[in-house]
Parts: structure tokens; C-alpha cells; sequence
């Protein structure tokens, strides 16, 4: 890898003054425990990429859950951060960082709202009300913690304490690794982490063996590309390039989005189902596709199990029927399933969003029929693209989360149904204690009014480890202040990019942040836990890691990180993974019909059940309210609450279709409730037909506690589950909107 060039302009930040105490001033007892724990990687950086006059840069890598993974170059002087670039050699970063990060240093790292000491609540728990922490030292807070702990696990057993995190930063260290083995240690509930992703894998694996389908940068290559409930302008903003590369080039670009999306504005043509209704599109896709005799008919031969069954299914799905199933238009489909058998390569881009139903892993197991039905795999740039899994696979995961620690008859949670957890007064033992930290579910948990219901309880000791005081914090007894990307070593784990990243610490934790391992083996060593993984240090963490012989990492060490910053996984070229079969299914082969569905009592053939992921009357809340992510500047709700994103997103509006506002007396600008049996949300509206007939729609990610009524998206979503895999049907949600007044 080449070197990089000289800084990028002359542009510097303005960064506000620091607290007093300023960065790295320590006590001497944190000082030992520091060096005795092994934190040595805390201390500085030996990556200098350059030094001119007291500058140094560091080679990072942005921590957000989101497919882009970017790699990023940061420059300091005199010890503190001050610019923040993309790498310009990284092939999907390409030197430019996004609208949510490019302000990093000034909106995160040194923001004066940032939580940089231990702070303890002084008043009510809940969103209202203002100076309700005080700061406290980390000895004080730890021990109290510790302390409490401790008599939680005397009087209940250690399944009264909850950890709950999710995915704030993607690092593999900082994640999940030593919050892990001490939760596991304690024999703590577990929690199931399947708010995110887990529906569409188990639903594609049904099919593939796997979710993960061809590399990004390949979809370039593709000639037909249908964008499938996802909207990559927004939620994948280094990837969409090599999709309007491939335009150029002569793709054509399908959008199958109930939303008119800037991504569905960009494409060549949108197609708009009702929500929840693509397994039967699919469905009707392949039944033209076969009845015509477009299929591959040698490529499902050789690489498929059950066609013969899978046909008699197809009997059920003929356009018409599914034309009245979606509201296509069945010479749409029709036409849809000719253009996409007979041109190659093709390309299905598919992201998270379908998931979100309680049809979701159905509609993503009956999408991944189709590549297989026209044989797209034998094509490089063909077939699926969606998660890019490939490190995860590779790397000793295992072996820095300990799994082994965890007993597995020991009770789990869902996250998705948090509020339950917290409320049910049934549970033995009730949750006593709740340590949050890489997650906000006062903001993107589902049926918000429970979780703040729960969060509310005086007998709960919530701790929430962030870097702001969030919509979670404002319930917690203790915020304990988490180091950021600047400040700590990680390795990045990519689902959307085939790149493994090494973050190097370019500063000192501001005040006395610490990042996420360091403050669980404080709390270990408090509650007296001797065991040695409980204080691993992230070095050797991401060694233990890298500690594989897999060939897709052959050559990548932890030195070349630290040098090169990043790599591209050792993947085989051309990557054309099941161009001649080799499905990762019991079978090995793509898996029409599925024994494993079979064996546990589903549907073994995909299929199109109507989506019904919300218990309450269809009758009283006829409309489907959607929370999208079609927000440029927050990552979920990350950057919601400063000042320079919330400027550009602007107040949040609900999307409703012009029939329904008219029945309704709504105009554009109309301030209207929306609301179910779960809460209710004051906004203004705007009449639009970007939305469909029957669907309301608003951006998720926005804090309740800044929104007049205090109440936001998920205050109206259900935590109902989807069909496998565990996710939430949080797209599924049933509303009525009146106005106000
Ligand atoms: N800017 C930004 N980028 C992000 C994120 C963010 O918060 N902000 N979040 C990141 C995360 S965590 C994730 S999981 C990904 C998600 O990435 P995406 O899956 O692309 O995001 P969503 O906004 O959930 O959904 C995309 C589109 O799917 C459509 N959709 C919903 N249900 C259906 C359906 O049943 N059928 C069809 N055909 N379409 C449907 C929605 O209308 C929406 O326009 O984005 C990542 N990137
Ligand atoms: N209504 C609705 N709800 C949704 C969704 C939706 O589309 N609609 N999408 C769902 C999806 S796909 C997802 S992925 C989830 C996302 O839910 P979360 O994973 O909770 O995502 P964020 O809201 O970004 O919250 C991450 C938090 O971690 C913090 N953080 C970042 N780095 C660190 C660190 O190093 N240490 C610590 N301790 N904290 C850190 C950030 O400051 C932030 O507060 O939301 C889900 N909820
Ligand atoms: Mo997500």
C-alpha cells in the first residue's frame, strides 16, 4: 500500500476550549491501575504516517454500524485532535467521510455537552428537568456500583443484573470482549442482540447457507440492479457509487421501495409495494420466470434441492393474484421478471429494512431464490449483494467473547423487548440492575412508553456508559463516561465492506473517559473477580483475534495494521462464491425446499404470509406507520441531539398520502397526533405522495426528550417479533392520525 499524501488543505477545525483539568491529567492510583492492567496501547500512538512540526497523524477508522466502514486519517498537535480526514487510498472511502462524521472532533470528540467525567443523579429519573447528575470521582462511582452489585447477586442470584448493548461502535474490542467475559463470569441474563440484522440472515441462510453474497465494489460489473428495500443514497453512501458506476456502464437501476426514497428519485424505475408483501413479488417473479422457461434450468440442476416442489408452490403466485397481493401492476411484474432473467449480470442489493416485519426472514429467504432460479451466481458481479460477513467468519471472535463463560440454560432477553423485561413483575428474579453502554433504548428500543416505564422503576440500578447523556442516561443512576474513536484501539469489523481496519488512538482520552473495556475490568476488580481474561488488554485482545489461520487473512498481522492501517480480506478473485454451487446449507446446495424448516415446524418453502406484526385492532388504527432511517445525519439515534446535524435534518415531519390527509382534514404543515395503544406523537405533517396510500412514514433516530410531547418514533412501534431470527416487526406498527386542535 502506498504511502498517503500531505495533509488534505489547510482547513483546521476550531475546537472549544477543554474542561479545566484538561486530557490525560490522571490520578496516581488510576495511573498504576492503568499500567498494571496492561493499557499501554492508551498511552499514545506509534503510528506516525508523517510528522511535520509537532503534527503527527494517525490512522483510524469510523466506529458507526453502518456497511461503509470507513478508514480514516486523523492529525494531531500537541497532543490533541485537530483534523479529521478520509483515507483517499481506501477504495470505498476514497478520502471523503460522510455528513455525520466529517465533524467528528468538534461534534463528538471535544463537544462541550460531552460526558467526560462519572456523573450520579441527583434528581428524578426521566427525561424532564435540568442538572440532575452530579460529577463524581471513578473510585467513588465504581465502588458504589460494585457494592450494589454485589448485593443484587446476595439477595437475587446474578440473573437479576441485564447488561444491554448493541452496536455504537462495530470496533471487535470495544463492542464486545471483556463487557462479555465479565457477564459471563457473573452468570448474568443474557441478551439476545437481534435488533439489527439477525431476521434477514437466519431468513437468507434458510436459502444460501449464509447472508453474505458477492463484494461491493463487483455490483460495478452488474447490468441489472434491483435496490431492494434499502435505500443506499442514505444508508450506504460509499457503496451507492459503484451502483451509479454500473449505470454508466449501462445498468439499469430497479427500486422496490414503498417510499419514493432519494435512492428510488436516483434509480431508472420504482416499484411500490405495500409493505411487507415482497415474498409474494418474488413468488410471482419466479412463476413468470419458469412458466416462460427463463429459468437456468442446468444451474438449477446442479445447484438447487426441491424445484419440482418449489414450482408447485409457484402455481399459487401468478401475477395476478400477487399484482392484488402488493398493488403492482401485474404487467410490472411481468415485465420485472422477463428484464431481470434475461439480463446479465444481475444484481439484487438488498439491506436491512425488510426484516422489520413479522413476514421479514420469509421475504428475504424467498428473494434469495431468485439469483439461483436464473443461475446470476455464475456471473461475476451476479447474484446477491448483502452482508460481507467474510472477517467475522475468520477472526478468533470466539476466543476474545469467551462465549464458554456463558451458561446457556441461563435465561436471555430479547433487546427488542425491553420494556417487558423491565416491567414484568412475574419474572424471577425481577432485573434489579441494568448496565447499557454502545446502545440508546430510551430512543430505538420498541414501545418506548414500557421502556420508560421500566427505566423509571426506584428499584432499578440502571448505569449507562455513553459519551452524552442520552434518552437512556436521563433514567440512569450513574452515566459513566466512555472514550470515543479518537481515544482507543480497536479493529473494526466490517458487514458491508471487505475491509478489516485498525484504529489506532490518536489522543488521550478527554477527562476521564475510559473506553468500554477498561471500565469493566475496574468493576471486575471492585467486585473481587480474580479470573485473568477479565483483564486482557486490548492489544492482546485484537492479537487474539487476528490469531487465525484462515486464508482470508492471510498476510494481515497486527503489525501490518499499524502499518497499513487497513486491508482488503484475502478473498479469492474473481469473487464468484456459488458460481458453481457450494451453498453453505446442510445440503450444500441452494436450498428451495429446506429440511431444516421442515424439522422445526415452518413452512419449508418460501411463501407469502400478510405481515401482522402488531397485536392491536386494524380497525381503530388503520394505517401502517414506518420508521425508516431516511435521515442523512444521525446514525440511528447518534448526532441527534448536536446542534450541526439537527440544524441540517431540520424538525422531524410525518409523510402522509394526500388521500389519507384529505380524509383526514390534513393539509401540508398540519400539526397532528399520530398515535395507537402504545403512545402517541405531536408533529407536523407533510402531505405527500412519497408515501403510499395506507402508509404514514417518519425517520427514526430522533431523542424524545428533544421533541415537543416527548415522545418519539418508537413510541409507536410494537415489540412484537419477526417470523425467525428474533428481530422486532418494528415496520409493522398500526396508527390512526388526526389533527390537532
Ligand atoms: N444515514 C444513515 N445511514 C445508516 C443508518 C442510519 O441510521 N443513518 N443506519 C445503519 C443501519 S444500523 C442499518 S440496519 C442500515 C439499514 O439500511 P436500509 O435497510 O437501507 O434502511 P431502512 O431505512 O431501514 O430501509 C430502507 C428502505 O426499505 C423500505 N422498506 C421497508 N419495508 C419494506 C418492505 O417490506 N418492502 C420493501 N420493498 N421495502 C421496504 C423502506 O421504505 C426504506 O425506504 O443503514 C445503516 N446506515
Ligand atoms: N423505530 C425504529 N427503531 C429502530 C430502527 C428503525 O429503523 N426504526 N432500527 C433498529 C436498528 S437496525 C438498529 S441497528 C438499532 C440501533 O440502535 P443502537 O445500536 O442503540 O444505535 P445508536 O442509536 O446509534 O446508539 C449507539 C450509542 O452508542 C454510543 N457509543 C458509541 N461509541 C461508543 C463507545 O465506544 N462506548 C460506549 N459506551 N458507547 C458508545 C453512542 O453515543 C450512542 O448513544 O436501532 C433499531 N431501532
Ligand atoms: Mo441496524
Amino acid at each position: 500500500m502506498s504511502k498517503i499524501s500531505s495533509p488534505n488543505g489547510v482547513h483546521r477545525e476550531r475546537i472549544p476550549s477543554m474542561t479545566a483539568d484538561g486530557p490525560g491529567r490522571i490520578s496516581r492510583r488510576e495511573f498504576i491501575e492503568r499500567s498494571a492492567l496492561g493499557t499501554a496501547a492508551l498511552v499514545g500512538s506509534e503510528t506516525f504516517l508523517a510528522q511535520e512540526s509537532g503534527r503527527q497523524k494517525v490512522r483510524g477508522a469510523c466506529m458507526h454500524d453502518c456497511p461503509d466502514t470507513c478508514a480514516w486519517i486523523m492529525t494531531t498537535e500537541n497532543g490533541r485532535a485537530v483534523e479529521l480526514v478520509g483515507d483517499e487510498q481506501h477504495p470505498m472511502t476514497r478520502g471523503r467521510l460522510c455528513e455525520k462524521m466529517d465533524g467528528f472532533l468538534t461534534d463528538v470528540v471535544y463537544n462541550p455537552d460531552r460526558v467526560v467525567y462519572p456523573l450520579r443523579r441527583v434528581g428524578e429519573k426521566g427525561l424532564s428537568g435540568e442538572g440532575r447528575f452530579e460529577r463524581v470521582g471513578w473510585d467513588e462511582a465504581l465502588d458504589d456500583v460494585a457494592s450494589r452489585l454485589k448485593k443484587i447477586i446476595a439477595d437475587h442470584g446474578p440473573t437479576a443484573i441485564l447488561p444491554y448493548s448493541f452496536a455504537g461502535t462495530e470496533g471487535a474490542v470495544q463492542r464486545r470482549s471483556i463487557d462479555r467475559r465479565f457477564f459471563g463470569r457473573l452468570g448474568a441474563t443474557l441478551l439476545d442482540r437481534n435488533i439489527c440484522g439477525s431476521t434477514a440472515h437466519v431468513g437468507l441462510s434458510a436459502t444460501m447457507g449464509t447472508s453474505s453474497g458477492i463484494l461491493p465494489e463487483d455490483i460495478q460489473k452488474s447490468r441489472f440492479i434491483i435496490v431492494w428495500g434499502s435505500n443506499p443514497v442514505l444508508t450506504n453512501p460509499h457503496g451507492w457509487p459503484y451502483i451509479e458506476q454500473a449505470r454508466r456502464e449501462g445498468a439499469r437501476i430497479v427500486v422496490i421501495d414503498p417510499l419514493r426514497t432519494e435512492t428510488a428519485e436516483r434509480g431508472d424505475w420504482h416499484l411500490r409495494p405495500i409493505p411487507g408483501t415482497d415474498a409474494a413479488l418474488a413468488l410471482g417473479m419466479m412463476h413468470v420466470i419458469v412458466g416462460e422457461g427463463l429459468h437456468d434450468a442446468e444451474y438449477v440442476e446442479r445447484h438447487t434441492l426441491g424445484f419440482d416442489r418449489l414450482r408447485e408452490r409457484l402455481v399459487e403466485y401468478p401475477p395476478e393474484r400477487v399484482a392484488e397481493i402488493t398493488s403492482l401492476k401485474s404487467e410490472d411484474i411481468v415485465e420485472l421478471a422477463k428484464a431481470y432473467a434475461t439480463t446479465r449480470p444481475s444484481t439484487i442489493r438488498m439491506q436491512i429494512a425488510m426484516e422489520k416485519h413479522s413476514n421479514g426472514a420469509m421475504m428475504y429467504r424467498s428473494i434469495a431464490c431468485l439469483p439461483a432460479i436464473v443461475g446470476a451466481w455464475r456471473d461475476e458481479g451476479g447474484g446477491i449483494l448483502q452482508f460481507t460477513k467474510w472477517a467475522e467468519g475468520a477472526l478468533k471472535l470466539g476466543a476474545v467473547l469467551m462465549p464458554e463463560l456463558e451458561d446457556s440454560s441461563t435465561r436471555s432477553v430479547n433487546m427488542v423487548q425491553l420494556g417487558r423485561a423491565l416491567t414484568d413483575e412475574t419474572l424471577d428474579p425481577r432485573i434489579h440492575a441494568l448496565i447499557v453502554y454502545n446502545s440508546n433504548p430510551g430512543t430505538i428500543a420498541q414501545n418506548q412508553n414500557l421502556v420508560f416505564e421500566g427505566l423509571r422503576r426506584k428499584d432499578l440500578l440502571t448505569v449507562v456508559i455513553d459519551h452524552f447523556v442520552t434518552d437512556t442516561a436521563r433514567f440512569a443512576d450513574y452515566v459513566f463516561p466512555a472514550a470515543t474513536q479518537a481515544e482507543y484501539l480497536d479493529l473494526v469489523v466490517p458487514w458491508g465492506s471487505p475491509y478489516l481496519t485498525l484504529n489506532v488512538p490518536a489522543i488521550e482520552p478527554v477527562g476521564e473517559a475510559l473506553p468500554n473495556t477498561e471500565i469493566f475490568r475496574r468493576l471486575a476488580r471492585r467486585m473481587g473477580l480474580e479470573d485473568d481474561y477479565l483483564y486482557t488488554s486490548d492489544e492482546d485482545l485484537i492479537k487474539t483475534a487476528l490469531d487465525s489461520d484462515h486464508p482470508y487473512l492471510k498476510d494481515i498481522t497486527y503489525e501490518s495494521l499499524r502499518r497499513d492501517g487497513w486491508a482488503p480480506l484475502n478473498l479469492p478473485r474473481p469473487f464468484m462464491p456459488y458460481a458453481e454451487g457450494g451453498f453453505p446449507t446442510p445440503s450444500g446446495q441452494c436450498e428451495l425446499y429446506a429440511e431444516s424448516l421442515e424439522a422445526a415446524g415452518l413452512d419449508p418453502l418460501p411463501g407469502h404470509v400478510p405481515p401482522d406484526g402488531d397485536p392491536t385492532s386494524r380497525e381503530r388504527y388503520p394505517l401502517t406507520f414506518m420508521s425508516t432511517k431516511a435521515m442523512r445525519f444521525f446514525l440511528n439515534s447518534s448526532h441527534a441531539n448536536q446542534p450541526r446535524h439537527r440544524r441540517a435534518t431540520g424538525e422531524p415531519r410525518l409523510q402522509i398520502h394526500p388521500k389519507d390527509a384529505a380524509e383526514r382534514g390534513i393539509e401540508n404543515g398540519t400539526m397532528v397526533r399520530v398515535y395507537n395503544a402504545r403512545g402517541s406523537i405531536e408533529i407536523v405533517a407533510a402531505v405527500d405522495d412519497a408515501t403510499l396510500s395506507g402508509v404514514v412514514t417518519m425517520p427514526h433516530g430522533f431523542w424524545a426528550s428533544l421533541l415537543p410531547g416527548a415522545s418519539s418514533a418508537n413510541a409507536l412501534t410494537s415489540d412484537s417479533l419477526s417470523d425467525m431470527g428474533g428481530g422486532g416487526a418494528i415496520y409493522d406498527a398500526r396508527v390512526e392520525v388526526e389533527k390537532v386542535g
